[in-house]
């Protein structure tokens, strides 16, 4: 019931994104640097990310909230005890270089942990307008509608696989990177959460991405794992709510193909 509730205010919530930004397409930005040139916050990321925090705030007062654009740096930081809490996890805009570049391949991202337990998570892919949505132990709806995988599996020489940048051009992930001999092909959107997408279409069988934030798989992980798809990070440990983490989700016959990779095998050539 309670959870029901957030549903529907998280649906509402979502339209009103939606709406927003088709509203906003095609105007002149305001873009601000943060940490590094081409790490990039637009005057849209700002505007959901308050408008998310304004209805979290009235509905669920005294709920914690991590929000990319205006993450509390205790939580960041792994200084308040997220497990004790009920927790918002919210990126207003994935993909923000793709909404600057294009205005394609982007998403919004909200998820809802209870003492670490993911209960709900949503994705609405802004290409499509399709939201996912996944309930704790209760499978994987898209727009409403049960959600059923093509496959329960996959094996990596059946399907692509994503990577992000920092996986193609830093020399310490060459292991990482051979995994591209043995699917289908690389392919890479740009944003975490239409990975999660593209995993439950079977676009690919498998996304590795080094240094994602709780934000970019808050909402992916749950999703995932309602479809009985694999998660952790590049040692095989579990994905964690704070820091930084590299991370794999994979169709589970890819993701122990994956991880045999990385503990047998020698670089190859
Ligand atoms: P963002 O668009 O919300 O920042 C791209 O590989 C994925 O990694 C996106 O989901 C992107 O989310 C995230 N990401 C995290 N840190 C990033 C950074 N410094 N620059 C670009 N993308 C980053
Ligand atoms: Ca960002
Ligand atoms: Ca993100
Ligand atoms: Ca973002």
């Amino acid at each position: 019931m309670e959870l029901e509730k957030r549903h529907t205010l998280i649906k509402e919530w979502l339209a009103v994104i939606k709406d927003f930004i088709i509203k906003e397409l095609n105007k002149e930005r305001i873009i601000e640097r943060k940490s590094h040139w081409n790490d990039l916050v637009t005057d849209v990321d700002i505007l959901i990310e308050n408008y998310l925090i304004k209805q979290i705030e009235i509905h669920f007062p005294g709920e914690l909230i991590l929000g990319e654009e205006t993450a509390d740096t205790r939580i960041a930081m792994n200084q308040i005890n997220i497990e004790e809490e009920r927790l918002w996890i919210i990126d207003p805009l994935d993909g923000t270089l793709n909404f600057i570049t294009s205005q394609k391949d982007y998403a919004v991202l909200i998820a809802y942990y209870e003492k670490g337990i993911g209960q709900a998570g949503y994705i609405m892919d802004m290409n499509s307008y399709d939201v996912y949505h996944a309930f704790h132990n209760q499978g994987v709806y898209k727009n409403d509608q049960t959600f059923q995988l093509k496959n329960s599996d996959a094996q990596l020489y059946e399907g692509f696989v994503a990577f992000n940048s920092k996986v193609v051009y830093l020399e310490r992930y060459e292991k990482i990177r051979q995994i591209g001999k043995k699917c289908l092909g690389v392919r890479g959107t740009g944003s975490a959460g239409l990975e999660a997408v593209n995993l439950l279409n079977q676009y690919t069988v498998a996304y590795l991405s080094s240094s994602l934030m709780p934000w970019d798989i808050g909402a992916a992980t749950i999703l995932l794992e309602e479809a009985g798809l694999k998660s952790s990070d590049f040692e095989g440990r579990d994905l964690k709510l704070t820091g930084s983490s590299s991370v794999i989700y994979a169709y589970p016959s890819s993701f122990n193909e994956i991880h045999h990779h990385l503990k047998n095998e020698k670089n190859e050539q």
